[in-house]
């Protein structure tokens, strides 16, 4: 089964969006594996953005991120991963649809909400780095025969 890494970023736990952004991917129908608090540290923060290591916003990035508390969190179902970019929308929220996250919440691309993997890889990739396979819990929600033809 597919799975996505996201994280609300601290701006998105500062404001109280917590909630909120749970509430959206719940509602959609996919299933929450794996959920935690945490305070990123420097070498996280840093391994997770590698490949933005050369870009000028790179510092200001790995500082924002290591702000304050953010939530990890693991999501499964059919195309999670392209399904959760679009409910996510454009990395600069001025520019994302209204109804997504970014466009609904945010009005700054050094501000923007909520971090989801681009593509399948990158997700297994970034959940192997943010969690162990004890954290991640493999369920089937009851209401499954009624989001998913058999
Ligand atoms: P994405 O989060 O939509 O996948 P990426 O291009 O992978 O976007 O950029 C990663 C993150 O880096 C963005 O979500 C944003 O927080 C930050 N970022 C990207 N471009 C800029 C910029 O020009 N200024 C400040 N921060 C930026």
């Amino acid at each position: 089964m597919e799975r996505t890494f996201m994280a609300i970023k601290p701006d998105g736990v500062q404001r109280g969006l917590v909630g909120e952004i749970l509430r959206r991917f719940e509602a959609k129908g996919f299933t929450l594996v794996g959920l935690k608090l945490m305070h990123v540290s420097k070498e996280l923060a840093e391994k997770h953005y590698d490949v933005h290591r050369e870009r000028p916003f790179f510092p200001g990035l790995v500082e924002f991120i290591t702000s304050g508390p953010l939530v990890a969190m693991v999501w499964e179902g059919d195309g999670v991963v392209a399904s959760a970019r679009k409910m996510i929308g454009a990395t600069n929220p001025l520019s994302a649809e209204p109804g997504t996250i970014r466009g609904d919440f945010g009005i700054s691309i050094g501000r923007n909400l909520i971090h989801g993997s681009d593509a399948i890889e990158t997700a297994q990739r970034e959940i192997a780095l943010w969690f162990s396979s004890e954290e991640l819990v493999s369920w089937q929600p009851a209401a499954v025969a009624w989001l998913v033809e058999s």
